[in-house]
């Protein structure tokens, strides 16, 4: 079917979506992001490549209309391949190539991809499409699906709901619904039943409480988090924070996940009750931060605190089963080193460091039987492999075996259904760790006793062009400039537990750099000796960094 004529697809370009920019854009770690007012081409572009790339494969795809933690005037759009998982990387190129290319070479560029991957282009495939709750996202979902309809696909229009649902949904319909019903119904059903299963009809254990005050960043986190409110009832009293009316300007704003994360600071709108367990998710909830105030202080529980608590729960779970399965953890450079230490040593499960994105960490935790993810930032989620979960089940359903056994291999198949293992799912994840202190019978200072966090303190530089730095071994060691790396060397040398990296964002036009140390005075030292080297040897622009 190559060369064929495609010119709808030009005429819808050209009459209703064409394109109004002329800069490039990327499609870089999260997809498209972009000031909503600029992005219907790329939108209806995207709706194309959905079509073709679901040919291709032979599935559903999806299509995400988001800029999750993004300012309300920005959206966004990512592509979700069949199981659930990011656009796969070698095809990140074309989606940049199909939003640059001009009105009139769309038609061309389609006949390429349809020649160089021989997509059939007979099959009426189904591209889900799900949107935030951000005022422009209704109309970029109509751009999106105009596209799909120009290559006579079938837009299956799921409305609002988070990311991470529509990851489920995609997943769902391309595994013949063994994953779940791809219904929202399905999902709360799916969770909330695996939820109730685990926690039994104690409410409370030990320290733990069932009391969570929960930040919805006046986003699409809070309008789903009623129906788990609804479902859960008193098992989990979910006290809900920052649920402002569609279009008031307040997503994320001084609130959700991010902005507690960054600033290290209780977000705007939700109560100070010393001790209390409180979240944040981001604005399309998948990202999750817990925290809480006590005596004035401010206690952070990050990506890298829930990794190590989920790890060490299901390495108990899992020994208890006597079923031999290997788990292993990934993180990023960013992981402060005492999390890191505190796997390795204490915990002893091995732990593996990948470049920074959430698709880098989900590949690689796929090594292992049961792969733990998170990024600090609090993007992560688990992941089981096939003889893992055959395994237990069965063990589950062998009546020769010893109760206890039996019992804890339920308890990781109920665990299983109660995870999102296609992306990182921040309600899924705090219905988890809400499980873990139920089980454990922990308030949140008992979790935060694990380990101490290192000081750690992050900059930005800007410089002439940030392509200039490269680095190598999963971000921690700098390549170019070559003069660099053994700079930082130096200056880390001097400090006592000092670490430091640089690398250039793949989100903002600056390069970030990371240090931590034993002290508070120390990490910041470091960061901003780092920061001037970065400043003087790769280009910097403005005036040298200052703490
Ligand atoms: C994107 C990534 C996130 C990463 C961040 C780093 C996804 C879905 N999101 O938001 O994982 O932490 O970029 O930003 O992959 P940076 O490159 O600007 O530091
Ligand atoms: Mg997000």
């Amino acid at each position: 079917m190559a060369n064929s004529s495609y010119r709808t697809v030009y005429a819808f370009a050209r009459e209703m979506h064409p394109k109004t920019v002329k800069e490039d854009i990327l499609y870089g770690t999260a997809g498209f992001r972009a000031k909503a007012s600029t992005l219907g081409y790329v939108m209806y572009r995207m709706g194309l490549l959905a079509v073709l790339r679901a040919r291709y494969k032979r599935a559903a795809i999806g299509v995400m209309i988001t800029a999750s933690h993004n300012p309300e005037p920005d959206n966004g759009v990512k592509l979700v391949d069949p199981m659930g998982e990011m656009l796969e990387q070698s095809w990140e190129k074309w989606a940049t190539k199909f939003a640059n290319v001009g009105d009139d070479q769309l038609e061309e560029t389609i006949n390429e991809i349809i020649k160089e991957y021989d997509i059939p282009m007979t099959d009426r495939v189904e591209i889900v499409v799900g949107k935030d709750t951000r005022p422009s996202s209704p109309s970029l979902s109509k751009s999106v699906m105009d596209g799909v309809l120009a290559l006579s696909g079938k837009p299956v229009d799921y409305g609002i709901v988070t990311t991470p649902q529509l990851h489920y949904f995609v997943a769902c319909k391309n595994t013949k619904r063994v994953y779940g019903e791809p219904t929202e119904e399905g999902y709360y059903a799916k969770l909330t039943g695996a939820f109730k299963k685990l926690r039994g009809e104690t409410y409370t254990n030990g320290k733990y409480r069932n009391r969570l005050l929960y930040d919805g960043a006046n986003g699409v986190g809070a309008k789903k988090i009623k129906y788990f409110q609804e479902l859960l009832g008193n098992r989990l009293k979910i006290e809900m924070f920052n649920d402002a009316i569609i279009g008031s300007g307040k997503l994320n704003h001084l609130c959700g996940a991010d902005h507690v994360k960054s600033q290290q600071k209780f977000p705007t709108g939700v109560p100070v009750e010393s001790g209390v367990r409180c979240c944040s998710v981001d604005g399309d909830a998948d990202r999750l931060i817990y925290y809480y105030m006590e005596e004035n202080n401010f206690h952070l529980m990050d990506g890298d605190r829930m990794a190590t608590l989920i790890a060490s729960y299901l390495k108990e779970v899992l020994e208890k089963t006597g079923i031999e399965l290997d788990l292993g953890l990934v993180q990023t450079a960013y992981a402060n080193g005492a999390s890191t230490d505190y796997i390795a040593k204490k915990l002893r499960v091995p732990v593996a460091c990948v470049s920074t994105g959430v698709k880098h960490l989900h590949h690689k935790a796929l090594d292992y039987d049961i792969g733990v993810y998170f990024e600090a930032n609090g993007h992560g989620t688990v992941v089981f492999s096939k003889n893992a979960k055959d395994k237990l089940k069965e063990t589950a359903n062998d009546s020769s075996v010893a109760g206890e056994r039996r019992t804890a291999a339920e308890t990781l198949l109920n665990l299983i259904d109660l995870i999102n293992e296609t992306v990182g799912d921040a309600i899924s994840d705090m219905l988890l760790i809400e499980t873990i202190l139920h089980a454990k019978g922990w308030d949140i200072q008992e979790w935060e006793r694990a380990y101490t966090d290192l000081p750690n303190r992050l900059m930005k530089v800007t410089v002439e062009d940030r392509t200039v730095i490269t680095t190598t071994d999963a971000e921690r060691r700098c390549v170019t400039p070559e003069s660099l790396q053994p700079e930082i060397d130096a200056l880390v040398a001097k400090y006592k537990r000092g670490r430091s990296f640089v690398r250039a964002s793949g989100t903002e036009d600056i390069v970030r750099v990371y240090a931590e140390a034993s002290t508070r005075e120390e990490a910041d030292q470091l960061a901003v000796e780092v920061a001037k080297k970065v400043h003087e040897l790769a280009g910097g622009t403005g005036n040298p960094p200052e703490i």
